[in-house]
């Protein structure tokens, strides 16, 4: 059966059903709606670009694990009271683009739905398990769901993980999620260690070349033709929440209300009985608001305040798609699991140089000015700055739009085969996209493939894993040896030896050493959908 495009909404909100009472799917099925016009606009627009006939219809699981009355982190519960939503954005999105590009969707959130589907999975050691008897072709969960998924697939656990996705917003490096290496090198945390292919993590922004970039939509109504247009007033939007998230700003908010109004959205607990009070008096809060509300604010404003907190979420694209610009406070030093509690125990090093690192490397000024907030000085001339400008152009990257997600997870799900029982299709991407760069003395694959304008692409690096790669590449060895770990293949420059990788799980793009000239496989990549290569669609 083949895959056929589907825009009827009420079709997917027949699956879209709550488990219990919970109403743990009441702010996915909102966001949903609301962005429905825009969504199948897209697809049908997508369907003009490229030709969408053939795919076959594959049975796709989504298991959302944060929902779960396991999880314990009621999400569910916080939805409407100013609780994490970056993530509720991502599976709202995904579930929309699996069913607009024509899937079977079942949707669970409970560890008991989960055992209901997995126990129609076949038994590992059964000698034949063709795509046929799988009750799923593709299940995308995250972390809480792969761990229940593990204690509900007994002893077919290993088999099966090649049918999962996993929904990780900050990714997992292959340092971290190579449980033997991670436990030899004491970084074995809570959310490491699943021995997955590093590229079946699923990411919030293209930040791991070694993980998949899933991304998500951001919202702009700026072009609806049932949208009034709204003047810009002389008006800061800051982007917080929750009253913790404005502690220890105040110098920071009053040089900002010396040149302009400030207003707020942050959710008031009208219940607590211990109320804190580090929102200033000045400050024109209008609450949590509903996602119409919150745009039409956006709209109104010239500035979008970031105080550093919350990291990486959807809200600065949202702002800067809306024509405000962003306020992006610098990190310095950066932030990571080394020194920030928010960070501990997530599998990566990765450092964020300021609240939105993604902003500061892909958008920049004018839509985005990284400052330092405790330069008051600096602060000062910056809000002036954006404040004298006549115009206000809003800016969306393709990759965030409806039709760069459609595009990118039906790339994903008809190339992507992590599967040995499955047909292995074509090598994807090409090797025709893909050229492998002996990089400098202690630069990693990621940073050696950008400075030739080319992202790192893990899935080619056992083709160059060989002494023969190496001297090709320029490296002149006369002996080689093997090695694990995350740095390899290499160039030795004290030992003159090339150096190749023993453990094929710990590829990764990232790793660097000041005495290794590492050999990298880049790819090129379409300028605003940097997880395609050009002609991968
Ligand atoms: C991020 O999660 P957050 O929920 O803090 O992300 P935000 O950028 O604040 O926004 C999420 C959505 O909430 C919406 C807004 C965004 O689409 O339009 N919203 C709203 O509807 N009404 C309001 O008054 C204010 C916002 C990140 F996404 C997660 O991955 C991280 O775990 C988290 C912590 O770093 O930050």
């Amino acid at each position: 059966r083949y895959a056929n495009i589907s825009t009827d909404i009420e079709e997917l909100m027949k699956v879209l059903v709550d488990p219990n009472e919970r109403q743990g799917y009441a702010w996915i099925r909102m966001r949903i709606r609301r962005m429905w016009p825009r969504f199948s606009k897209a697809m049908k627009s997508l369907q003009l670009k490229q030709d969408m006939n053939g795919r076959r219809k594959k049975k796709i699981l989504v298991h959302l694990g944060l929902l779960s009355k396991q999880s314990g982190w009621k999400f569910a519960e916080s939805q409407f009271k100013g609780g994490p939503l970056g993530e509720l954005v991502q599976w709202s999105d995904l579930v929309a683009t699996l069913f607009l590009l024509g899937h079977q969707l079942t949707i669970t959130s409970e560890a008991e739905q989960l055992a209901g589907i997995l126990n129609k999975l076949p038994a590992a050691n059964s000698p034949c398990q063709s795509r046929k008897e799988l009750p799923v072709d593709i299940i995308y969960t995250d972390i809480v769901g792969l761990r229940q998924f593990k204690k509900h697939v007994k002893g077919g656990y290993g088999k099966f993980s090649c049918l999962l996705r996993i929904v990780d917003s900050f990714g997992t490096e292959p340092a971290y999620n190579l449980r033997s290496w991670a436990k030899a090198h004491k970084i074995l945390t809570t959310w490491g260690g699943q021995d997955l292919q590093p590229q079946q993590f699923f990411t919030m922004f293209p930040h791991s070349p070694d993980n998949s970039f899933m991304g998500f939509v951001v919202e702009q109504h700026l072009n609806d033709t049932n949208v009034v247009k709204i003047e810009r007033r002389n008006q800061a939007l800051v982007y917080g929440k929750n009253e913790y998230m404005w502690e220890g700003k105040a110098a920071y908010l009053d040089v900002i209300k010396s040149l302009v109004e400030i207003h707020g959205t942050v959710y008031i607990d009208t219940d607590a009985k211990n109320k804190t009070h580090s929102i200033p008096s000045y400050v024109n809060n209008h609450g949590l608001l509903n996602g119409e509300d919150l745009h039409t604010l956006l709209r109104q404003s010239k500035i979008f305040i970031g105080l550093g907190f919350p990291y990486e979420g959807p809200a600065p694209l949202e702002a800067i798609a809306n024509g405000a610009v962003f306020i992006n406070p610098k990190f310095n030093p950066p932030h990571s699991s080394k020194n920030t509690k928010f960070f501990k125990g997530k599998p990566t090093e990765r450092k964020l140089t300021s609240q939105h690192p993604y902003a500061e490397q892909f958008l920049g000024e004018p839509y985005v000015y990284t400052i330092d907030i405790k330069n008051i000085q600096q602060v000062k001339d910056t809000v002036s700055r954006i404040l004298h400008r006549n115009e206000f152009h809003p800016y969306m990257p393709y990759e965030y739009t409806e039709e760069g997600m459609l595009q990118r997870m039906n790339a994903y799900i008809e190339h992507q085969n992590f599967c040995q029982f499955q047909k292995q299709p074509a090598k994807w991407p090409p090797n025709s996209a893909v050229k492998f760069i002996l990089g400098e003395k202690g630069v990693s694959c990621k940073d050696a493939c950008w400075a030739k304008n080319l992202i790192c692409d893990p899935s080619h690096f056992r083709d160059i894993n060989s002494k023969e790669s190496l001297l090709e590449s320029g490296a002149t060895c006369p002996q080689s040896k093997e090695i694990t770990g995350i740095l390899y293949p290499s160039f030795n420059t004290v030992t003159n030896e090339c150096e190749t990788q023993k453990e094929e799980f710990l590829f990764s793009c990232v790793g660097e050493h000041l005495e290794l000239q590492r050999l990298c496989p880049c790819r090129n990549y379409i300028k605003g959908q940097t997880a395609l290569c050009q002609g991968c669609e």
